[in-house]
């Protein structure tokens, strides 16, 4: 076992791989400490990577040592990269961050601008910052000024993208022009792309003092919360995709908890925690579409009827088809069950981890794909033997560097405190470590199921340093106020980049 792990853990020193591996003698905190110690070393390493070849530009090209601009140019893998970088404690990292963002100037791009990515990875990050900063982890930065800039750069930010919602329903548009503060003139936005602002901006008019930015998201998602037309509606509390910008109706009634759906749900319970006062309907919401879910969406394939999938539905017609993305839903039902004390759904959300986990295990890279399918009248005759034997067919075969099955485990640990969670996700690192580190950092592959995971396709995605590196450390780092309580007493929320929030406090905030 220490040979192999040695192997496949290319890059990490003797001295951390033979304390990472398993061993009985090694006493269990000792052992822990060890593996978030090799993921740090990870992050590290993907940091330098990235402030050597493609700081202050988005993304690294770790293969070609390049750099892309698909957040717009503003250094999204260094607002990223900072909440991870505090909770790690590493303040030389966190001092580059800070010292860079009072330099963005926000009103510059040459691209469209996504409301919901710029929301959730540059607002996000920059919020979670300040929170951490302005809390638990003061004193790492020692420049006062640029903790407040985080927050200041943040307003500014949201000041530039703030015309998206003015449309007849309060609905915002996605894709804004921020030069000529005009849209694409798209007549509707999706589901998770309205739904995963309002904790971001909430929590903007919170520590600003200015309700603008929570009315204008609260506004936007309340015509999620009363949807309309019922027909739109097909299962209680599970709703369409798509919304009318004038007005705020539904168009069509499919959906699930894949892409496009996702945080919508998400953040329907994460806003409960951040502050149950405001957002009880929230909680409402959330139990309406997760009693649904567990009544309506369960599904089990054929070949193995242990495993559970959560379906995606075209009006009340299933869909037997699920991704990467989707498998934060066994977190999410964790996070829901904890806080409502509900063991229904802290089984079921164990089990939609255990189905997750199954697309790892099963592929030669012991990574999953970015898209699965257990429709049995479907299958692809070259994978006939691998549905029979795994009980799912792969339908996209690439990984880019995707959180959501390390996330599950995350709350599944937080939530349980057993150590197989521990065990899976430190598998899941030394798989993605193995097969996707490369040259400057890592890189999106091609195909998890070939030798090598197939082609490196040179993209690390900013969420590598957000959200894959921070849960694979938490869940072996010590406990702190900024971990999950597993007994649902948070002091804070994650955003669905996994930065960090502080909830609600009252009035000091
Ligand atoms: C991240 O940007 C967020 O987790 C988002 O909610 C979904 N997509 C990516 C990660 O896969």
């Amino acid at each position: 076992m220490l040979i192999s792990t040695l192997r496949l853990v290319s890059g990490l020193s003797l001295a951390t791989v033979a304390l990472a591996a398993p061993q009985r003698c090694v006493p269990k905190q000792e052992h822990s400490a060890a593996r978030a110690a090799a993921v740090k070393e990870a992050f590290e390493f993907a940091w330098e990577g990235y402030y050597k070849y493609a700081f202050p530009h988005d993304e690294l090209r770790p293969v070609t040592n390049g750099f892309t601009n698909s957040r717009n140019g503003w250094g999204a893998s260094a607002a990223d990269a900072l909440s991870t970088a505090l909770v790690m404690e590493i303040p030389e990292i966190v001092n580059q961050i800070v010292d860079y963002i009072p330099t963005v100037d926000f009103t510059k791009t040459d691209d469209q601008v996504s409301l919901f990515e710029t929301t959730i990875r540059y607002l996000g990050g920059m919020i979670s910052g300040y929170d951490l900063l302005k809390g638990p982890l003061a004193g790492l930065v020692p420049d006062n000024k640029n903790i407040e800039s985080l927050l200041a750069q943040s307003k500014n930010l949201a000041d530039q993208m703030k015309f998206a919602f003015d449309t007849p329903s309060g609905v915002p548009a996605n894709n804004l022009n921020l030069a000529a503060q005009t849209t694409d003139g798209g007549d509707t936005n999706g589901i998770a792309t309205i739904g995963t602002l309002v904790l971001e901006w909430t929590r903007l008019s919170d520590l600003t003092g200015d309700d603008e930015y929570a009315k204008l998201s609260q506004k936007g998602e309340s015509h999620l919360l009363a949807p309309k037309p019922e027909k739109n509606v097909p299962f209680p509390g599970l709703v369409g995709t798509n919304v009318n910008l004038t007005t705020g109706e539904f168009v069509d009634a499919r959906g699930g908890w894949g892409g496009g759906d996702d945080s919508f749900y998400e953040y329907l319970i994460k806003m409960y925690i951040y502050d149950p006062s405001r957002f009880e309907t929230y909680k409402d919401r959330w139990i309406l579409a997760a009693d649904s879910t567990i009544k309506h969406l369960t599904s089990h394939p054929e070949p193995r009827p242990e495993l559970t999938f959560v379906a995606n539905y075209d009006g009340t017609t299933l869909q037997q088809n699920s991704g990467h993305l989707t498998c934060f839903d066994g977190g999410n039902f964790l996070l829901g069950g904890s806080v409502l004390k509900r063991k229904d759904y802290i089984d079921f959300g164990l089990s939609l981890v255990d189905g997750c986990r199954a697309t790892y295990t099963a592929t030669k890279t012991q990574i999953g794909p970015e898209g699965f399918s257990w429709d049995a009248s479907k299958v692809p005759t070259n994978q006939i033997d691998f549905f029979k034997k795994n009980g799912f067919y792969i339908t996209s075969p690439d990984y880019v560097l995707r959180p959501e099955v390390i996330e599950s485990y995350y709350y599944a640990y937080r939530m349980t405190g057993d150590q197989k969670y521990q065990e899976w996700a430190w598998d899941a690192f030394v798989a993605i470590n193995a097969t996707t580190r490369v040259g400057s950092g890592f890189s999106s592959i091609s195909d998890v199921n070939a030798e090598g995971g197939g082609q490196k396709t040179d993209f690390q995605e900013s969420f590598l340093f957000a959200e894959v590196l921070k849960y694979a450390y938490l869940i072996h780092a010590e406990d702190n106020v900024w971990q999950v309580d597993g007994k649902g007493k948070n002091a804070f929320v994650f955003n669905t980049e996994a930065h960090p929030f502080q909830i609600y406090k009252g009035a000091s905030k």
